[in-house]
């Protein structure tokens, strides 16, 4: 059975002319076509994201510029953190994963690959919620 969270590390390709990562949808490293990307930056100092879980939607988190900490619960309870500081470095984070996005630096640009079109129903943004859903 399939982690709900895993890290990822993406082969970086490199000349004189600088360094090159390939994301690609239904790949290894991407296990899902990619129907949506976006990316946050320009965070507020302190500030934290996410807080939620999603139904369905899977996502590969990649912190292409400076740094972020991705914290995440399983539906058994279980939790992790993973600290992305370099753009070789990915988080797939399976459905029914509650996460938070935090500690950004100054800098941080954190891009997001999603299986799914946006969707608000596909939302779990109550922890509670989320909790008795793992529990039913
Ligand atoms: C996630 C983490 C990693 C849209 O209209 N379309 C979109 O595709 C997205 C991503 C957001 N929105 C709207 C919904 C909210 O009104 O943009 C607003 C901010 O979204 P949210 O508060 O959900 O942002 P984050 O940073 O807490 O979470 C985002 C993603 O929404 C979420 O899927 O897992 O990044």
């Amino acid at each position: 059975m399939l982690a709900n969270v895993q890290e990822l590390t993406f082969p970086t390709r490199g000349d004189e002319r600088g360094r090159l990562i390939i994301q690609e949808g239904a790949s290894d490293l991407v296990p899902f076509e990619i129907k949506r990307t976006f990316f946050i930056f320009d965070t507020t100092p302190g500030t934290v994201r996410g807080n939620h879980a999603h139904y369905k939607n899977r996502q590969v988190l990649i912190c292409v510029s400076g740094a972020c900490t991705i914290k995440c619960e399983m539906p058994d309870g279980t939790k992790c953190a993973h600290r992305l500081d370099w753009p070789n470095k990915g988080l797939l984070i399976e459905g029914m994963v509650w996460h938070t996005m935090e500690e950004f630096s100054k800098d941080a640009v954190l891009l997001v690959l999603a299986s799914e079109h946006y969707d608000e129903s596909d939302y779990i943004r109550g922890y509670s919620e989320f909790r008795r859903l793992c529990t039913k």
